[in-house]
C-alpha cells in the first residue's frame, strides 16, 4: 500500500481522472508532442547524459580522446585478471567452430542459426544460467512491420528519428528488412504471439512509433522468446553446448590479429578455462549493473559491460559510448523493487504520467530520452513529484485508465506480470496509479559493428546490445527485442560462414601487455580490475569482514569488487 502521507496527491489524480478520461477517447493526443526545439531544450537540461560530469575523454585504446560515459571511461580504463605468461596457450581446454560468449536472445539465436545453415558446432559460454540476460526481462512486445498498414520502410524511418539521425543507416536497414522473417522463425520455434480474433496480430503502439507495430506475448514476450530460443538450444546437445556460470574473461587473438577464442573462469571451481574457437561472438548484454550516475536499473543481475571491455582491449572500436538510456517508467514506490520495469506499453495502453497535483505534464508516447527528461524536469526542476519514504521521487502513472478506455478486466489479462508485480506489496493498479521515475535500462552504444556484425577483428563478431550504431543515441521501444534476434541470427550465419574457412595461427594474449602498457604510457593510475563480472551490493562494513585472497581475486571468490558501483551507489 502506498504510504498516508501520499493519499492527498491520489485523490488529485482521482479528481483530474474523468476529465482525462474524455481526453483519451478523443484521437487528438491527450498532451501536445514537444516540438523540436522543445525536445533539444529538455534534453540538454535534464537527461542525466548532459549532467557536468557525466562524460570525460578516455585516455587509452582505440577511442582515445574520445568523450565517453565517465563509468565506461572508468571500465575501460582498468587492469586484466590475467597476465599473459600466466595462461598456456599451447594446449587449449576446449576447442569449436563457434564460441559465443553470452546466453541470452542473441547467443541463442546466432547457435542455432550457425548449426542449421553451416552445420556448425558451438559453445554457449554464460555468466549465470542460460537465459539470465536482460532478453528474459523484456515486457511490452518487439517492433516488426507486418500490419497491412506498415512497412519495413516506415519502421526504418521511425527508428532513425528516434536516434536522433544518428543510427548507421545500413544497420537499420537490415533489422526492419529481416523484421517479418525473424516473427515467422519465433513463431516457428513455439512462441505464442498475441492475435486478434481474425488471426491478424495485436499490434501496440510504443513511444515515437508512427504506425501500430508492437508485437507482444502479454506483458511476458522477453520470457516468451528466451524460453522458447533456450528450449530449442537445449535440443542440440550435440551441436550445442552451454557452459553455465563460465563468463569469459579475456578474448584470445592469433599471431595474424585474429580472434581465435576466450579465456573463461569457472564462478564455481575458481579456474580459468581456454576454448580456441574459428569464431568468436559476444553476446554479453548491456551494462546496467555499473548504476551509472548512481540510478537504479531495470537489468538483470550480470549486466555488467564485460563485452566491451574485453573487445576493447583486443582492439576493437566502440560508438556511441557517450548515449545512455533511461526507461522513463522505472518502479520508484515500492522501494524493494525499485528500478523494475514499468513496460512502455502501459502508456501505449493509455497510462498517463501526471505530477502531484494530478496533471498531465508530457505527451505519454514522446521517445524514450524524451520521455525521462521531461519526468525528471517536473521533479526536480518543478518540484512537482512525490517523495518516497527513503528519499527517492516519482511522478504517477495513472494505470486505472487502461481498464476504462478498453473494459474491465483487460489490465489483468494483457498486463499480468505487471498486475502482480504490484499487487504483491498491495498496490492494485486497476484502482491505483504506479509511481514510477527514469531507472537505467539500456546501453545505445557499444562495439562497431556492419551488418555482417562483423566487427574491426577478424574473426569476432558482435550481436545484441553489446554492439553499437544500430540505435544512434536513442533506441526506441521494442527495437532491442527485434535486434537481438536480426542480428544474433546475422551473427550466426557470418560467423559460421567465416568459421568454415579460417585457419587459425598460434595463440596470443599479447593484446593483454600492451593494454597494461598503454594505461601506464598514459599515467592512469587504477587498481579497477576488470571485466566486473558481478556487482557489488556488500555494505563497507560487511567488506571490511570478507576474507583477503591475494591480488588475483575474482567474483565467486570471497571478495567482491566493483569500486564502480560503490562510489555511486543510490540506493
Ligand atoms: O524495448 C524495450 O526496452 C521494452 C520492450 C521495454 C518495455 O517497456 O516493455
Amino acid at each position: 500500500m502506498y504510504p498516508d502521507y501520499m493519499a492527498e496527491s491520489l485523490r488529485k489524480v482521482a479528481q483530474t481522472r474523468p476529465a482525462r478520461l474524455e481526453l483519451a477517447r478523443k484521437p487528438d493526443p491527450v498532451y501536445p508532442p514537444m516540438s523540436a526545439e522543445e525536445r533539444r531544450a529538455v534534453l540538454e537540461g535534464f537527461h542525466p547524459d548532459f549532467e557536468a560530469s557525466a562524460r570525460r575523454a578516455v585516455r587509452i585504446g582505440p577511442n582515445r580522446g574520445e568523450s565517453l560515459t565517465t563509468e565506461v571511461a572508468d571500465m575501460l580504463e582498468s587492469h586484466s585478471w590475467l597476465r599473459s605468461e600466466q595462461v598456456n596457450l599451447d594446449k587449449p581446454d576446449f576447442e569449436t567452430d563457434l564460441l559465443i560468449i553470452g546466453g541470452g536472445g542473441a547467443g541463442c539465436n546466432a547457435a542455432l542459426v550457425a548449426m542449421k545453415e553451416h552445420g556448425m558446432r558451438s559453445i554457449i559460454a554464460t555468466k549465470l544460467r542460460m537465459g539470465d540476460a536482460n532478453t528474459m526481462m523484456s515486457q511490452g512486445g518487439m517492433q516488426a512491420a507486418v500490419s497491412r498498414t506498415d512497412s519495413p520502410t516506415r519502421h526504418y524511418l521511425d527508428a532513425i528519428g528516434g536516434g536522433h539521425f544518428e543510427n548507421k543507416p545500413e544497420l537499420v536497414r537490415a533489422l526492419t528488412e529481416d523484421g517479418p522473417g525473424v516473427v515467422k522463425w519465433l513463431e516457428d520455434l513455439g512462441v505464442v504471439w498475441d492475435k486478434e480474433k481474425d488471426g491478424s496480430m495485436k499490434v501496440m503502439h510504443g513511444g515515437g512509433t508512427s504506425r501500430k507495430r508492437m508485437l507482444s506475448c502479454r506483458d511476458y514476450t522477453g520470457a516468451m522468446i528466451m524460453r522458447t530460443l533456450m528450449d530449442e538450444v537445449r535440443n542440440h546437445p550435440d551441436m550445442i553446448d552451454v557452459k553455465e556460470f563460465m563468463p569469459a574473461v579475456e578474448l584470445i587473438m592469433d599471431d595474424k590479429g585474429r580472434c581465435a577464442g576466450a579465456v573463461l573462469y569457472s564462478l564455481d571451481s575458481e579456474e580459468f578455462f581456454t576454448v580456441k574457437a574459428k569464431s568468436t561472438i559476444i553476446a554479453t548484454g548491456g551494462y546496467g549493473r555499473l548504476h551509472i550516475r548512481g540510478y537504479d536499473t531495470t537489468n538483470h543481475y550480470g549486466a555488467t559491460g564485460d563485452g566491451l571491455v574485453m573487445a576493447y582491449r583486443a582492439g576493437a572500436k566502440l560508438m556511441y559510448m557517450d548515449s545512455v538510456q533511461y526507461h522513463p517508467t522505472g518502479v520508484s514506490f515500492p522501494e524493494q523493487i525499485a528500478g523494475f520495469l514499468v513496460t512502455e506499453a502501459i502508456r501505449g495502453a493509455g497510462g498517463q504520467p501526471l505530477n502531484k497535483d494530478g496533471e498531465l505534464f508530457v505527451f505519454p508516447r514522446e521517445p524514450r530520452d524524451i520521455e525521462a527528461s521531461a519526468i525528471i524536469r517536473e521533479c526536480v526542476q518543478n518540484g512537482n513529484g512525490i517523495p518516497t519514504p527513503s528519499g527517492r521521487v516519482g511522478v504517477w502513472l495513472d494505470s486505472p485508465l487502461i481498464d476504462m478506455l478498453h473494459g474491465e478486466g483487460y489490465t489483468e489479462k494483457h498486463f499480468p506480470a505487471m498486475y502482480r508485480q504490484f499487487i504483491r506489496y498491495g498496490i492494485d493498479i486497476t484502482k491505483l496509479p504506479m509511481l514510477i521515475y527514469p531507472s537505467l535500462h539500456y546501453q545505445n552504444g557499444g562495439i562497431e559493428i556492419n551488418e555482417r556484425c562483423e566487427t574491426d577483428l577478424p574473426g569476432l563478431y558482435v550481436a545484441g546490445e553489446a554492439s553499437g550504431g544500430l540505435h544512434g543515441r536513442n533506441r526506441l521501444m521494442g527495437n532491442s527485442v527485434l535486434d537481438y534476434n536480426v542480428f544474433g541470427r546475422r551473427a550466426g550465419r557470418y560467423a559460421g560462414e567465416y568459421a568454415k574457412k579460417v585457419k587459425l595461427g598460434k595463440l596470443s594474449l599479447a593484446h593483454l601487455d600492451a593494454y597494461e602498457k598503454e594505461l601506464k604510457d598514459a599515467g592512469v593510475k587504477t587498481d579497477l580490475v576488470t571485466p566486473v563480472l558481478l556487482p557489488s551490493y556488500a555494505p563497507e562494513d560487511v567488506k571490511k569482514r570478507q576474507l583477503l585472497r591475494g591480488d588475483n581475486t575474482l567474483p565467486g571468490s570471497a571478495v567482491l569488487q566493483n569500486r564502480l558501483h560503490d562510489e555511486r551507489h543510490c540506493a
